[in-house]
Parts: structure tokens; sequence; C-alpha cells
């Protein structure tokens, strides 16, 4: 569902106030660089210092300590077990073989936990890299042509694109300008390669000659882009701020509809925040792709909210100004007017498992990642699964190259029919590929939440699996064992693991504590509902029980569940304003 095109009289373009304290430490950064190098030679701490700990982000790490042990150690009068979270920044979540191999031996050797977790933003993080290996990681990342420059802070994250090998030409096109939005939209600073790969500093002129389009204070928040191909909304349009859909003539790409404002963030019990469709802004060709994402993101730059951070998302510059005016900024900046929307449809999301062959002849192996963690299981008996170790020996073979999806799963592709066997028979021996995985689970998601993520009240990815096992069972007893319904859990309001794009999203209110979202699509074109506040463990599975008997009986043929609950009202139907959102 796309937002009505608001007309707000006398919008206010610029909120007046005192500003958010984040903004006075971008401007004091010197561009990024701060005082990390000093903290990273002071061997007192594992950690950084208050305005170093926001800057590392903007260089795609995040400090962190293991919240399992924090409680311990603080009984030991020890700090806490300082380490950081490093995301790497992957255009379209594409990587080789070799750069592969990097990563993996790099999480054994050098991180706390020893996996390579893929994310819903198509890439992977490290997480429990401690201070004296840091410089060492971005060097090896550098050494395999790969950075982590922007991947979080206030910036632009990292570009997504379709994970569609299968169209190879359009994917591929697709692919290059999610690749040149990246690059574009870059802060240019240097001071990732002085501070991790110790080049030196080049003096330059200040303010917008640095940060021609970012400003020298960077953006009011996190700002994310994606380019998606119809009719797969694999990327979920709805929780980004820029979007290009990629409208083709005769399997040609021939240019964009520009989609703008969504995201899912919102704070428990506060209306002021609530998660938001992006609109439909209309159709450009695509040789004006570059100049609209910069008109965008330097419309938001300007006008987006600087005083509070919990309104500075594109989203809350649009219903603030009106997207009207939004829109008409856009096109004054970037010399270019919007034609009417080209006809697209989405009609799915999910990413398609197994072999499926490439018009190129090449074929293409998806494999389900259970919340995107590729680690060995250290107890066979537990389920012996050794995702890590399957994943490196099928790049010691593999001649294309993989593609992380926005899913948490990863695609090995561009294989040649002659090595469909090998890699078949790798993927299976090591728990990669598993025909018993049930639709439910592949259709199911969670963010990391406990034990790295500072803001998780309640947990997630640690939750997911039992709760997937109790869920088909369910769904099995309702005479409903070949359905499924797009499952996704958060351990806080924040969204990471896009629940507030499910047919049942579960947002954590505290330990074990869920609130309980309904009605989304399988498309994800409207965000759910609000059904249920504060439910337990045994709450949510007898909520399920109790919805998928009804879905089960009186449903109509191939209704899915997020349109079931619409129609026969369990839920309302439609959101009129977002900003009537009631959240809890
Ligand atoms: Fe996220 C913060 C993990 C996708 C909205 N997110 C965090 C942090 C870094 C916690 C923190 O600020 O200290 C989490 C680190 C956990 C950990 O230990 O790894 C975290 N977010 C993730 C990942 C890893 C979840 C996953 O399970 O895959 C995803 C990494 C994406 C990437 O590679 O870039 C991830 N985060 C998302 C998404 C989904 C998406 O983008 O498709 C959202 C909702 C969409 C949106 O932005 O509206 C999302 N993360 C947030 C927010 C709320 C932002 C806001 O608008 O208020 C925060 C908190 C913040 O920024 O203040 C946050
Ligand atoms: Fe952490 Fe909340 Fe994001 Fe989950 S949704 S990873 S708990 S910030």
């Amino acid at each position: 569902m796309s937002n009505n095109f608001t007309k707000v009289e006398n919008p206010v373009l610029i909120v007046e106030g005192k500003q958010a304290d984040n903004e006075r430490m971008k401007a004091d950064s010197d561009y990024l660089r701060g005082t990390i190098k000093e903290d990273l030679a002071d061997r007192m701490t594992g950690g950084f210092t208050a305005d170093n700990s926001q800057l590392i982000r903007t260089h795609g790490m995040y400090q962190q300590d293991d919240r399992d042990i924090r409680a311990e150690r603080q009984k030991q009068k020890l700090e806490p077990l300082h380490n950081v979270m490093l995301r790497a920044r992957l255009p379209g979540g594409i990587i080789n073989p070799t750069q592969w191999l990097a990563i993996d031996k790099f999480a054994d050797d050098y991180t706390s936990y020893g996996s390579i977790r893929l994310t819903t933003r198509q890439t992977f993080q490290f997480h429990g890299v401690l201070k004296p290996n840091i410089k060492l990681m971005h060097q090896t990342l550098n050494s395999i042509g790969l950075d982590s420059i922007a991947t979080a802070g206030d910036v632009n994250r990292n570009v997504l694109c379709t994970s569609n090998p299968v169209e190879s030409e359009l994917h591929q096109e697709a692919y290059e300008w999610a690749t040149k939005l990246s690059e574009h939209l870059l802060p240019k600073t240097r001071a990732y390669a002085e501070i991790w790969l110790d080049e030196e500093r080049v003096e330059t002129t200040k303010g917008e000659e640095v940060e021609p389009i970012l400003g020298s204070n960077y953006l009011p928040r996190k700002f994310k882009t994606t380019v998606v191909i119809p009719p797969n909304n694999d990327i979920d349009v709805h929780a980004n701020d820029l979007n290009f859909v990629a409208i083709s003539e005769n399997g040609e790409l021939i240019g964009f509809n520009v989609l703008v404002g969504g995201g899912l963030a919102m704070t428990h019990g506060d209306n002021a925040t609530y998660p938001r469709c992006a609109d439909d802004f209309g159709f450009i060709p695509k040789e004006h792709t570059l100049a609209i994402a910069e008109a965008v993101v330097t419309t938001q730059r300007d006008w987006g909210n600087r005083v509070n951070r919990k309104n500075a998302k594109t989203k809350y510059t649009l219903d603030r100004v009106g997207v009207d005016t939004f829109k008409a900024e856009v096109e004054r900046r970037a010399g270019v007017n919007f034609s009417d929307s080209r006809p697209y449809e989405f009609t799915t999301r999910g990413d398609s498992f197994g072999w499926v062959a490439g018009i190129d002849g090449k074929h293409h192996l998806t494999l389900f990642i259970e919340n995107g963690r590729i680690l060995d299981s250290l107890r066979a008996d537990l389920d012996g699964k050794t995702l890590k170790t399957g994943m490196r020996e099928i790049a010691k073979i593999h001649q294309g190259d993989f593609r992380l999806t926005a899913n948490q799963n990863l695609i090995v592709a561009g294989v040649a029919e002659a090595d469909k066997a090998a890699i078949e028979q790798l993927a299976r021996q090591h728990g990669l590929m598993n025909d018993g995985v049930s639709k439910q689970r592949k259709n199911s998601m969670a963010c990391v939440a406990f034990p790295t993520c500072p803001l998780a009240m309640a947990e997630a990815e640690r939750y997911l699996p039992g709760l997937v096992d109790d869920v088909e069972n369910i769904l099995a007893k309702n005479g409903l064992k070949d359905e499924s319904i797009i499952l996704r859990v958060t351990g806080c309001p924040n969204g990471c693991g896009r629940a507030m794009l499910a047919e049942i999203g579960l947002i954590g209110k505290g330990p074990g504590k869920y609130n309980m979202y309904l009605g989304s699509d399988v498309a994800g074109s409207r965000v759910p509902k609000l059904y249920k506040e504060n439910v337990d463990e045994a709450g949510v599975l007898s909520e399920i029980d109790a919805l998928t008997a009804r879905w089960s009986a009186e449903r109509t043929a191939g209704e899915g569940f997020g349109d079931f609950v619409i129609r026969v009202g369990i839920v309302e139907q439609v959101i009129v304003s977002f900003r009537d959102f009631h959240h809890a």
C-alpha cells in the first residue's frame, strides 16, 4: 500500500531547536576521523570513548559486549568485554570465492563467536572482534577488494539489489546500478583509508568540497537504498528510504519507478514514531538514476530533522513537509521531472531454494541458512551441521560467485552444468541443503538480538528455530501442513528482521514477551497492525493455533494468512495515515 500523497499547508522545511548531540559529534569529527587513532592505541581499555564509539559506525563497526556475561563481569568489577561487530559493504550482496575464503579464515582466527552472520541487508557481519585485531580486519578486507565504509551511521548504507541471477542480463545491469549508487553516495572523506589502511593524510579544503553530497554534517539519520526487479520484492522496498524499481521492456532495463520514504522502526509507546510504506514518486529513464538519488539524499540532508533523532528519517520528513513538496524539490534539484509510474507488480518476497537455471545456461543454487548464521555446530548431538566448513569447501571449488540475499540466505551462483553435482554433494554433506526444511521455516526470519545486540528487549535469533518447530506442528494439526505464513521476530521495535512487513510479526517487548502484529501480505505491500500486546511464548502459540484454525476453516481458495486476517476483520484493513498508526 502506498501512502496518499500528502499536501501540508505551510510546511516546516527545517526543524528549529537544539540540535541532537550526534550533530555536534559529526561536526567536531574532522570528517569522521575523531580521535579513533588515539583510542586504538589505548590498550588500557578494550572500548572506544563515547564520540568515537559512534564515529566508528560510519566505518562499519559497532561497539558491543556479550550480554550473556555482562552481569557476571559487573559483579567481578570488570569493564564489559568490549569488542566490535563489523558489517561489510557488499552492494547487491555479491562476493567471490576468494573473498569468502579470506573472511572465513578471519572469522576463525580473530572473532570470539567464529561465525559469519548474513544480514537482512545482503551483507555479512563478524561479531566479537577485539581491539588489537580491528586494523588487521580492515587490512584483510582491503586485500581482497572489500571495505566496510558507511554500512552504519548517518550515511547511505549498503545498497540492496534483488538476488535474481536467472535473468542474468537484467540482473547484471540492476546490480551495476546498485554498485554505482553505493559508490556515488559514499562519504568522500579519506578517514577510513588513513585510520585503517595507514594511508597518508592529504590536506584538502573543507565543507562541501570534501563531502559534496552528504555535507559536512552528513545525513540527519541512516539512509537506505535499493534496486529491485519485480515481481520479486525480496529486498522489501517499504523498509527503505529510496527504491529504484526496475522497469524493463523486452528484457531490457529502460528506467525505474522511484519509491521514497519507507522505514520500519518505532518506539514502544511513542506514537510520534511509526513504520511507514514508501511513496511512489513516478518513473525516470535510467540515465537520471544518480541525479535523482543525489537529489533525494540532499533534500533529506537539508530538510531532515536534526533536533530529534527519533523523527529524523526520510519517512518523517515526507510527512512533515508533504510528499508533494518533497517530490517537487527533488525534481528541482535533479533537473528531472518524474513521469507517471509504469505498471509493475510484486507477487513474491522469498528466495527460491534449490537449483534454478539462468538464461545464460549457468545454474544457481539457493541455500537456506537459518538466521543467516554460518557456523559449525559445536554439538553433533544438537544438529551437527557444519555450515561453515561446507561453505569453505564449496568456495574452494566454485568458479562463479556467491550472492547474499536480503532474507539472510546465500546463492551459489554461476555454476557450470559439469560442476553441479560436486557442489550439491558438499552442500548436502554439510547440512547446507536439506529437503526436509519446511516451507514455514524458509518463510521465517529473525534479527540478531541477544547476546550481541545492545538494544534487544527479548530473544529473536535464538528463539526462532524452536518457535518454528511449534508453528510447524500447529499448522499440521490445523490441516495446513503445506502452507506457510511469513513469520518474523525482532527483539525490539527497531525492525531489523522486518517484522513490520510480516503476516505475523512478533516484536520484543521484554524478556519472553512480544507484541503481536498481523496482516502484511506475501508481497510485503502493507504494514501489519497490532493484534495483541505483551504476549508470552505460550500465548504466542495459542494465538497462532486459534488464528490458523480459523484460517484453515474459513479461508477462500488460495487466500494468504495476512489477507485472511484483514478480510474477516481480525485486524483492520487500511492505515489511512501512518501518523495515526497505533502500536502499543
Ligand atoms: Fe538494524 C540497530 C542489526 C537491518 C533498523 N541493527 C541495529 C544494531 C546495530 C543495534 C545497535 O544500534 O547497536 C543491531 C546489531 C545487532 C547485532 O548484534 O548484530 C542491528 N539490523 C541488524 C541486522 C544485522 C539484523 C539481521 O538479523 O540481519 C541487519 C543488518 C543490515 C545490514 O547489513 O545493514 C539490520 N535494521 C535493519 C533493518 C531491516 C532492513 O534495513 O531491511 C531495519 C528496519 C528498516 C529501517 O531502517 O526502518 C533496521 N537497526 C534498525 C534501527 C532503527 C532505525 C530507526 O529508524 O530508528 C536500529 C537502531 C537505531 O538506528 O537507532 C538498528
Ligand atoms: Fe537489535 Fe532490535 Fe535490531 Fe533486533 S530489532 S537486532 S533487537 S536493534
